[in-house]
């Protein structure tokens, strides 16, 4: 079998992106070069690229592994893209020109970061790799890849905040402006905090440089949207059927995509819209509608199903009462959020639902339930905040946090791993409690973890322990009949 490397060889029945690609410049440099990213941003912007061509393809860099990074420099930038559905659709993606692995050449990464055709550098590196202090919504200097960048000449960033400083310095000793800082992570204004991170790094760095970004950088805040599961030998083989050519970085996904983004590139941008994307003047209102909806109800039912022996996320769907459950949850949410310009709450709501029950779409609950500290203050916590404030329910939010604490529980001994980066102090933290009031105690005195005013808020403290009981002493199927009966 051939690999997959020129869209010639390819049969004439397999849709390619109809572009002369090698004419097209790049326009932007990519950091996180993952599956998501492959199943939004790059698409988009092959979408963008056929509607009105432009120098914009993309180079994009991996900060760790290079296993993708080399795959894809072999297949020269193409990959196959799987929607997945009741039947299985699949196109050939060619935005993507390039990639650099940045512990291997950093240089490199400079020299695309500083090149005057770059004109955005998006990020897709996940909640735990912005380096955000939670006390103080800064920059965490304890991070070990923030600290080294700045302790070092920034010559090899090894922090996506690092490689935009480093970026942007060499850009100003140039004399070239600025290219747009973009966010494509689940973080609620993520333009903002990026741009705070940035500056603070700066500052620390060169007071005048910070000055300068301030003045002449724009960070555009985006809410994205489209559920990508990991790929499988299943991706590749039915990859390979639809080219006939082997397909490393193939990768698959479900029709539902949505991007909607703050209109402010001050250096331009592809044409977005094009491919679909929502071009708005504040986001904010469409990222808290899908955190809390969505991500927040996906976190949920993540720890209660792996914790109850569901491996995907549709398999939580087929338990009636966690289905009940995870309904319940979203109207919650919506019950938290202001109106969201040009959304039916209930429709969005509805959606979802088919959205999570998609038998063709392989999410794992484990996958999800990664990095629970880093994704339980935005997606929970602030929800549970914000139904105070407004007198509202937050039974569901309260049944969240004690799944995720039964989840921390049950890796004690080894079940399963944590995966989180504050993974030692979860478990040190619950190897010392043996009942559910001493787990919860020990979780919520966690520093930078819930917010002050939630561990003080009695009855919260009591919800959640409620629920906890249940599922130490009778088992998370238990827990959810109780609660999907109340
Ligand atoms: C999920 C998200 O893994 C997770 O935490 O909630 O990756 C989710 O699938 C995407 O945000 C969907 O757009």
């Amino acid at each position: 079998m051939t690999p997959l490397q020129s869209l010639s060889d390819l049969p004439t029945a397999v849709a390619t992106p109809r572009y002369d690609r090698d004419a097209a410049g790049v326009g932007i440099v990519h950091v996180g070069l993952g599956a998501f990213m492959r199943a939004h941003l790059a698409v988009y912007t092959d979408d963008a690229l056929v509607a009105e061509g432009g120098d914009w393809r993309i180079t994009a860099i991996g900060l760790r592994s290079r296993d993708a990074i080399d795959v894809l420099n072999k297949q020269n930038g193409l990959y196959t893209l799987l929607v997945r559905d009741a039947e299985t659709s699949g196109r050939v993606i060619g935005s993507i020109a390039d990639a650099i692995h940045a512990p291997s050449d950093p240089a490199a990464v400079l020299a695309a970061l500083a090149a005057p055709g770059t004109r955005i550098v998006s990020i897709t590196i996940t909640e735990k790799g912005y380096g955000i202090d939670p006390a103080t919504g800064g920059l965490d200097d304890t991070v070990p890849a923030i600290a080294a960048d700045l302790a070092s000449d920034l010559s090899a960033p090894q922090s996506a905040v690092g490689l935009i400083v480093a970026g942007l310095e060499r850009r100003r000793a140039h004399g070239v402006g600025p290219f747009t800082a973009l966010s494509c992570d689940n973080l609620p204004e993520n333009g903002r905090i990026l741009k705070r991170l940035v500056l603070d790094f700066a500052r620390r760095r060169d007071g005048d440089l910070a000055d300068w970004i301030e003045a002449n950088a724009c960070f555009p805040s985006t809410m994205v949207d489209r559920i990508t599961p990991p790929q499988t030998e299943k991706t590749r083989t039915d990859a390979r059927a639809l080219t006939g050519a082997d397909d490393l970085a193939a990768i698959e996904t479900e029709p539902f995509s949505q991007w909607v983004i703050e209109d402010d590139f001050r250096a331009g941008r592809p044409a977005w819209e094009k491919g679909g994307a929502v071009m708005v003047k504040d986001v904010h209102a469409y990222e808290r509608m899908k955190l809390v909806m969505l991500n927040g109800t996906h976190s949920m039912l993540a720890y209660a199903g792996h914790v109850a022996g569901h491996r995907f996320v549709r398999d939580t769907m087929a338990d009636p009462d966690l289905k009940r459950l995870i309904d319940r949850h979203m109207q919650t949410a919506a019950a938290t959020l202001d109106a969201v310009p040009g959304i039916d709450l209930d429709q969005y709501r509805q959606a979802l639902l088919v959205r999570f029950a998609n038998p063709a779409i392989d999410h794992p609950t484990y996958q999800i339930a990664m990095d629970g500290t880093q994704k339980l203050p935005t997606r929970i916590f602030d929800a549970t905040l914000a139904a105070m404030t407004r007198g509202a329910d937050f039974g569901s939010f309260a049944f969240a946090t004690a799944a995720w604490m039964a989840y921390v529980k049950g890796a004690i001994g080894g079940a399963y791993a944590i995966r989180d980066p504050r993974e030692a102090e979860l478990l040190s933290a619950a190897s010392s409690a043996q009942l559910a009031d001493g787990l919860l105690d020990a979780l919520l005195a966690l520093p930078g973890l819930v917010p002050t005013e939630l561990r003080a808020h009695e009855t919260f403290r009591q919800t959640v322990l409620s629920r906890l009981r249940v599922m130490l002493g009778n088992g998370m199927g238990a827990a959810i009949a109780k609660e999907a009966a109340a």
